[in-house]
């Protein structure tokens, strides 16, 4: 016998839907969604998070829920992280099944961006059930990436690095391995496996010759992001070309590796070199976050992890904000936005 639980108030329905969002997949062209369904006294009658594109949204899984735990939904109140979709995608609309199962108002934290899916919320109120907006910070933290990629119409795009203290990503005889320690290695595989793709240039594949797979653990994950090469230079037979989850983009201009990246429904991207592609994308204002991974070392010769700018003057250095930094062993992890964005 499970004990009842203490009813929840909207608001603690709203932390339980995010906490529920975070277990989807970061990964992939959908948002993390959770939702949770209570009847007037505050009971949970059903829960429901989103595991990705093709599978059910988190609200039809909530009602399917309720349904398997044998709760009648009719006067209900849905408490979802993001706007209900008014849209046939991969699967029906939400306001539909909201609207069938009897549902009496909605609550949701985060508007759908999306040119089809969104008009949730009036959809609802046509049809007597109140929709309502309430911002909640986790919901938007959630949905940042994937917000950010939809509003630009193009891959959110991660730019990381790991460097000495004094800036060098390599040494003058170009060796580079081993810069930082294990803990900063195995840190970066767990954002690639959080990410839907991973790009470097032409030189990087023939120099390093990168797997480009995320090994969280030191095993390969369950997800693996494509593998992208930019450039000209002809790489057949280098390892990034194992098997066929990999595309070769041949330009240097990273609008059209984004394009090309959004077509195949790319909505998150880790650029990890080397410094022209970096270089490239930062100078085009094309970077939303910077992942800088800083061991205790010095150099002091040895090439820089990113080129020429084009910046002369101070006033015009690109400057992170919302900056969070992490330990990890004996290197730093920096994170700095370049753009909000949202
Ligand atoms: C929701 N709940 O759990 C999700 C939503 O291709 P589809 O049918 O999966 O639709 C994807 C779009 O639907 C996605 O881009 C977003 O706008 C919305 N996702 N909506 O109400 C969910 N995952
Ligand atoms: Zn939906």
């Amino acid at each position: 016998m499970t004990a009842a639980r203490a009813p929840l108030s909207v608001a603690g329905a709203m932390d339980r839907a995010v906490a529920l969002a975070a277990n989807g997949p970061a990964y992939g062209p959908n948002p993390r969604v959770g939702c949770v369904l209570l009847d007037s006294a505050g009971a949970v009658l059903g829960e429901g998070w989103h595991r990705g594109a093709g599978t059910a949204h988190a609200e039809v899984a909530a009602i399917a829920d309720a349904r398997t735990r044998g709760a009648d939904v009719r006067g209900g109140t849905a408490v979802v992280t993001l706007e209900p979709c008014a849209h046939t995608g991969r699967t029906g609309p939400c306001v539909d099944a909201l609207t069938e199962a009897g549902i009496a108002a909605v609550t949701y934290a985060v508007a759908d961006p999306g040119d089809s899916s969104s008009g949730g919320a009036a959809v609802l109120a046509t049809r007597g059930i109140p929709a309502m907006l309430t911002a909640h910070a986790g919901a938007s933290a959630l949905t940042h990436r994937w917000l950010t990629a939809m509003r630009r119409g193009r891959p959110y795009v991660i730019a990381k690095w790991a460097a000495t203290l004094d800036g060098r990503m390599a040494a003058a005889d170009g060796t580079s391995v081993w810069i930082t320690g294990p803990e900063a290695r195995d840190h970066a595989h767990g954002i690639r496996a959080e990410v839907d793709a991973i790009a470097v240039g032409t030189g990087t594949v023939l120099v390093d010759d990168p797997r480009l797979s995320a090994r969280p653990g030191g095993e390969d994950g369950p997800h693996q992001p494509l593998r992208v090469v930019i450039g000209h230079r002809d790489t057949s037979g280098r390892r990034v070309w194992r098997d066929s989850h990999a595309v070769s983009v041949p330009s240097h201009d990273p609008r059209d590796v984004l394009a090309a990246l959004w077509e195949r429904e790319v909505r998150s991207l880790v650029v990890e070199g080397g410094p022209t592609v970096l270089s490239a994308f930062l100078r085009e204002g094309l970077v939303d976050e910077v992942h800088a991974y800083i061991a205790p070392v010095l150099l002091g010769a040895g090439p820089s992890v990113v080129d020429d700018l084009g910046i002369g003057t101070m006033a015009d250095a690109l400057r992170g904000q919302h900056v969070n930094l992490q330990p990890l062993g004996a290197d730093t992890l920096i994170v700095a936005h370049l753009s909000r964005g949202i």
